[in-house]
């Protein structure tokens, strides 16, 4: 328990926190830390005890040098914003520090982690589907391709893969590099991951993914899963789900579906077209702190077949830990990769109740309209270009000044990108496509207006004229 001294400190921390929140608008979106100064300011270093004084500078100094990615101006990642509930479910799982392996020893948390579960499921369009709440969306990844090892060599998990013949999985050449990750953590190997080319938008190209598979038949490989996305990371763009299900179904190959960004549009009526077809995968992703505005890490990896996750789970020498006293369905640990796990529901589970589904269906056709209304902006400038058509949240564009030469317009969007953080305060990445620069916009923030999107589009034309004009000098 705190000394009274201590509790008088979480109360100051906390007088400073809600400070914090009510100023975070206002707050410097990146306070340009370079690491010499940081390190010649503050002695990081651990040895003897310190007192409270001394921690509370830290935690200020702490506070001050954070990225504030609450800001309408932070559209930097494939999150972004404040969640009042995601905050406290975030406090409250701190302060009660259950943990999800047993019943016993998480009563609320388990019963609302099969809720949203249950729900997710339901949404993906899996009539009897069973998951779990992992950290992160490459870990989702990762059991997803477990799940179809298992189901491929169904006895590799107990004598490891031996065989001659290897398995191969296919993703797209624009997915995320966690399926490669995923690749050798589950011993399949990188280079046994293909990465299958896209059309100009950044889908999965079918026919390539065919003529691929079928050459790997052909060569005596075992092809065994297919990873599409729903959500790329850079354009956002959704593979064309009904066309790979029927090649995953007739050929018996695992059908996973990476939703990490774009699997929280199923909550909205008029987006989840996108992801028609979701119900004939055998996996699902779903990042809720992407989406869904949750504070990291809030991801699912939600199964079809409510049977495997515990298969491909077991292990001997649990029973110190697992008494079966409440019933194993409710024991989460036997279905995780885990042992100890934090508490990833309540947060959620809080926002979602509190919102609704109404309240999330708005507030996700608001994140596609500002997108929509970025798009429109660029496709009205005689200096930006849009490089990939908008589907979802991501608006990749470059400059591209007709008085400035083209070999510098990759150099120059990178340039405005970072003029963005010195003089406009506004954080966004940029990234490539086909080899052009672009700046990639992310519309996550629930707070986001048309104003902010105005504001924004003024400022990298300003900033993109005012530096073109130095170019063509
Ligand atoms: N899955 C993490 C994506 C990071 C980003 O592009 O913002």
């Amino acid at each position: 328990m705190p000394t009274s001294r201590e509790l008088e400190f979480i109360q100051r921390i906390h007088a400073k926190l809600l400070a914090y929140l009510n100023r975070s608008n206002d707050k410097m979106v990146h306070p340009m830390n370079r690491v010499e100064d940081l390190l010649s300011r503050f002695d990081l270093s651990i040895e003897g005890s310190s007192d409270l004084e001394e921690i509370e500078f830290f935690i200020d100094e702490y506070i001050d040098s954070s990225v504030n990615t609450s800001s309408p101006r932070f559209y930097n990642q494939l999150f972004s914003g404040f969640s009042t509930m995601g905050y406290l479910g975030e406090a409250i799982t701190g302060l009660t520090n259950n943990s999800m392996y047993t019943f016993e020893m998480s009563p609320m948390g388990t019963l609302m982690e099969r809720t949203l579960i249950e729900k997710m499921s339901q949404l993906i369009g899996y009539k009897d589907g069973f998951g779990t709440f992992v950290p992160g969306g490459s870990n989702a990844n990762l059991i997803a391709m477990l799940c179809a090892r298992e189901r491929a060599c169904p006895n590799s998990r107990n004598s490891g893969l031996f065989s001659n013949i290897p398995l191969i999985g296919f993703v797209s050449e624009e997915s995320h590099y966690s399926f490669l990750k995923a690749g050798y953590q589950a011993g399949i190997g990188i280079d046994n991951i293909r990465q299958v080319p896209c059309d100009g938008n950044g889908h999965m190209d079918i026919v390539k993914l065919e003529a691929m598979i079928e050459l790997s038949i052909q060569n005596g490989e075992k092809p065994f899963f297919v990873g599409a996305t729903a959500g790329t990371t850079v354009r956002g763009v959704f593979d064309p789900f009904e066309k790979i299900a029927s090649i995953c179904k007739e050929l018996g190959m695992w059908y996973h579906i990476d939703g990490s960004w774009g699997g929280s549009a199923l909550l909205s009526k008029k987006h989840r077209t996108l992801l028609r077809g979701s119900e004939l995968s055998d996996s699902f992703t779903w990042c809720a702190h992407k989406m869904m505005g949750i504070p990291l890490m809030c991801t699912s990896i939600i199964l079809k077949d409510k049977t495997l996750l515990k298969q491909v789970n077991s292990v001997p020498g649990t029973d110190y830990l697992f008494h079966g006293d409440d019933g194993e369905e409710l024991d989460l640990g036997l279905h995780s990769l885990q042992c100890g796990r934090r508490v990833d529901s309540l947060k959620l589970w809080l926002a979602w109740k509190y919102f609704g589904d109404d309240g999330y269906e708005d507030r996700i056709d608001n994140l596609f309209s500002m997108a929509q209304h970025a798009e429109l902006r660029i496709n009205q400038s005689k200096i930006l270009e849009l490089l990939s058509p908008v589907e979802s949240l991501n608006v990749c564009f470059r400059i591209q000044p007709p008085t400035v030469d083209e070999k510098k317009w990759n150099e120059l969007t990178i340039m405005v990108r970072d003029r963005l953080i010195m003089n406009a305060d506004t954080l966004v990445n940029h990234a490539s496509i086909n080899d052009k620069s672009c700046i990639r916009l992310i519309t996550v923030n629930f707070d986001l207006t048309l104003d902010d999107i105005d504001e924004f589009m003024k400022n990298v034309e300003e900033i993109a004229q005012e530096l073109a004009n130095e170019l063509s000098k």
